[in-house]
């Protein structure tokens, strides 16, 4: 046994004012990070995540509550990142959540409405590194409202989980506690989806705090304000997050989108050239299968968009000549 392996190790429940929360041995401590941990040049504004291992290091299990201080943090086998806001000039990464199986893209058939090809990037950073995905309808009990404009079902054909839930009246609830249970996930989404009502329907001792929609607007309030994890009763994580405005996912080549999209793997085959990027190509055989209606035009398009705006955000930095992604 190496060194590093007998020393304690942590997992991050929450960050915060420059902290963490970390869960160990039965208890959640409060930690600094180790001063070099924030220095150097960094790509990253992250140092720490929830869901992250970290190495713990003077621990005051004495104090309450408990107190320590983050050594290192461990190599991440999965995250799902984006890029930081406009602040940043795009060029620095954000982890939302480390060490994930299994992300849950929440979305309200009500208000606020869904956002077109946000589930798609989503899911896009989902795949980037092999974690599942999992599609949340909620507020079924309000559904009828306003017409779907998306055939949810089309993503159960791709392989990813589809589920109906209400938060309201408990429909649903327990075949998403079931898909949860002995998996590390996140819920996302936009803010007033139901996140928070979600996870206090699977587990009433959380007692998070909910938001209304704003009826003005049909917008939520951004109630949740920092990603947390929180163990689940029959064992596993699932992290709660704030609604996101949108999603540009970190770390995904414009080239390389279309891997990301497991429908179009058998159109790719078909097309002209090995190469093709199933844009402006000639002889493509993705939008032979768009044409034909296989693949729907609202797919295609969030394909189309995610990689123009991930090729804009690319010139942009070279012009810049900031570090490039
Ligand atoms: N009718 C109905 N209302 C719901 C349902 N789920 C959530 N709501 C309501 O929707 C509003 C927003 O719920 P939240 O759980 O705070 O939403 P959230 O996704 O956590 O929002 P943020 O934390 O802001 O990202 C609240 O008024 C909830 O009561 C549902 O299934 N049916
Ligand atoms: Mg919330
Ligand atoms: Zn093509």
């Amino acid at each position: 046994m190496t060194d590093t392996d007998s020393r304690p190790v942590g997992i991050v429940m929450r960050t915060g004012g420059g902290r963490c929360f970390v869960a160990h041995e039965d208890r959640v401590w409060n930690c600094q990070l180790r001063g070099r941990l924030k220095q150097g040049r960094r790509r990253t504004q992250t140092v720490v995540a929830a869901g992250d291992r970290v190495i713990l290091g003077e621990l005051q299990p004495g104090l309450d509550p408990p107190q320590a201080v983050v050594e290192e943090v461990l190599p991440r086998r999965s995250k799902i990142s984006r890029m930081a806001a406009r602040r940043s000039g795009g060029h620095i990464e954000q982890v939302l959540v480390a060490n994930l199986d299994q992300v849950v893209v929440v979305q309200s058939l009500a208000e606020p409405a869904p956002q077109a090809g946000f589930v798609d990037r989503l899911l896009v950073a989902a795949e980037r590194f092999a974690i599942d995905g999992l599609l949340v309808l909620n507020k079924i009990d309000l559904a009828g409202a306003r017409p779907a404009d998306t055939d949810w079902d089309y993503y159960a054909g791709l392989g990813y989980g589809v589920l109906r839930t209400s938060a309201a009246t408990g429909e649903g609830v327990d075949g998403l506690r079931d898909r949860l249970t002995g998996r590390t996930s996140v819920l996302m989404g936009a803010s007033g989806t139901g996140k928070s009502s979600l996870l206090n329907a699977i587990d009433p001792e959380l007692a998070l705090r909910v938001g209304e929609v704003t009826a003005k607007t049909g917008l939520g309030r951004h109630t949740t304000t920092s990603t947390e994890l929180f163990p689940l009763p029959g064992g596993g994580y699932i992290a709660d997050s704030p609604g996101l405005r949108g999603f540009d996912p970190w770390d995904v080549d414009p080239d390389r989108v279309r891997d990301y999209f497991p429908d179009f793997t058998e159109g790719a085959a078909e097309c002209r050239f090995r190469t093709c990027r199933h844009l402006e190509e000639p002889q493509c055989g993705v939008r032979r299968l768009v044409d034909a209606g296989v693949i729907p035009a609202w797919r295609y398009e969030a394909y189309r968009t995610l990689v123009r705006d991930l090729e804009e955000r690319r010139q942009l930095l070279r012009k810049r000549g900031g570090p490039q992604v």
